[in-house]
């Protein structure tokens, strides 16, 4: 059944995009999620660059209101407090104005600001403000390397699944049942008000997400205290590939706009980043997977994050042909690509939220990935098969990868935009 009133066309995309907005900011969809959030807003970005490009630099000058003095931009900014979402600021407990989460997402900007300024009609508004969000943008991959890697290893840690976007993926099933829940704030959920208990993490998931957040929030959100005292700490492929080709996109920047200042440092992280990739590499499962710093070892997975090697231009040609094959067997269990855990795998969940079902923003990364190396066929399919998702279901959050049926929430802002700056 198509999302109600969004029968897919540009116009209802941009409605979307329209209904979603709070006035300079973009919430993923109402009720469920009524903030900002900051890989979200970066693909609303680019969505609303299609049609009001002075939207879509607001977008991101908004993101950056959120940004801590240590250079993090977290992941959820509270800009009006809303009853719908929990956990609001309180929970959170952070002391930065306007209130903020105190964790970070896969940090898309400074890629998406590089193609909005590729592809602008306005170029002097778009030189003006690339430059006033350019800085922003050093400090914070300044922030992920010397909060997150301060042994300069190449790859930096999340301390929370809600950190890599990928919040229940079965990657975190072994790392999150070592986390305790001793230290746990009571919390209310209101996420299964609005969205079907089988699409939604388990509550088990869910004392663990919120006994993170009691500890950190106790730890008075010191980073050094965090490093040292975190029970979840793991490299995420998805957060170091999204990161690694944001670097070379950020250097890129640097070059147009003609800054020096900071390549070489830059230059640096690319170096350290390219190297310290073949330690998430599995040849078994074909694509990239998480390591567990806490036991020191790899998490045997496949998943649509760890397809994201394309995007970050890091596999090589070997590997590279292996993902190939890897997403070809996917695409011959399900209908539709990219899902988001291996279907050949039994934590399979093809319903449940990143256990399985198809993400547009991933899908777009993927697809993106794959025509930059040539294999455009398979490209052609990552995209295609998310057109069709969405003609047949409309604007929803993700989608069950073989039956289409759209699931999560309905009116959703990175899909709209992800319709009208990558498929349309
Ligand atoms: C939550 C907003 C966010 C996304 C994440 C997704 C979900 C929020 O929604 O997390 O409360 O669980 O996992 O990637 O940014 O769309």
């Amino acid at each position: 059944m198509l999302d109600q009133g969004s029968s897919v066309t540009r116009e209802n995309a941009q409605r979307v995009l329209r209904d979603n907005d709070r006035g300079g900011y973009t919430v993923p969809t109402a009720r469920l999620y009524p903030y900002q959030w900051l890989w979200d807003s970066g693909f609303s970005a680019l969505g609303w660059q299609t049609f009001n490009e002075p939207r879509a630099w607001e977008e991101l000058r908004r993101l950056a209101t959120g940004q801590w003095p240590d250079g993090m931009i977290p992941h959820i900014i509270f800009h009006k407090v809303d009853p719908n979402y929990s956990p609001g600021p309180g929970a959170w407990g952070t002391s930065h104005q306007p209130p903020t989460s105190g964790i970070s997402q896969p940090p898309v900007l400074a890629t998406h600001l590089r193609w909005m300024l590729e592809c602008t009609c306005d170029q002097a508004l778009a030189e003006k403000t690339a430059r006033e969000l350019y800085p922003v943008l050093v400090r914070a991959h300044r922030w992920w390397r010397a909060a997150r890697d301060p042994e300069r290893t190449g790859l930096v840690a999340i301390y929370h699944p809600w950190e890599s976007g990928m919040d229940n993926s079965a990657m975190w099933d072994t790392p999150m049942a070592n986390v305790p829940t001793d230290i746990l704030d009571p919390y209310e959920r209101r996420d299964t008000a609005y969205i079907a208990v089988d699409q939604r993490p388990q509550k088990s998931d869910y004392d663990r997400y919120m006994a993170l957040v009691t500890r950190f929030k106790r730890a008075g959100w010191d980073p050094e205290v965090l490093w040292a005292e975190t029970p979840f700490k793991v490299l995420d492929p998805t957060t170091n590939c999204v990161l690694h080709r944001a670097d070379r996109d950020l250097l890129a920047l640097s070059d147009q706009l003609g800054i020096e200042n900071d390549r070489a440092e830059i230059e640096g992280w690319i170096a350290r980043g390219r190297t310290a990739f073949s330690r998430l590499w599995s040849e078994t499962q074909g694509c990239y997977v998480p390591l567990d710093m806490l036991t020191g070892e790899k998490i045997e997975i496949g998943t649509s994050g760890g397809m994201l090697g394309f995007y970050a231009g890091v596999a090589d040609d070997a590997q590279a042909k292996r993902m190939v094959q890897a997403l070809e067997e996917w695409g011959r269990a399900v209908r539709y690509l990219v899902p988001s855990t291996s279907p050949l795998d039994l934590r399979f969940e093809p319903r449940r939220y990143w256990r399985g079902p198809v993400w547009p923003n991933v899908n777009w990364m993927i697809g993106v990935g794959l025509a930059e190396y040539g294999f455009s066929d398979l490209a052609r399919r990552v995209r295609e098969d998310l057109r069709s998702l969405i003609q047949s279901s409309g604007f929803y959050e993700y989608w069950e990868p073989t039956t289409s049926e759209g699931l999560g929430g309905a009116h959703f802002s990175w899909t709209a935009a992800t319709w009208l700056a990558w498929i349309d």
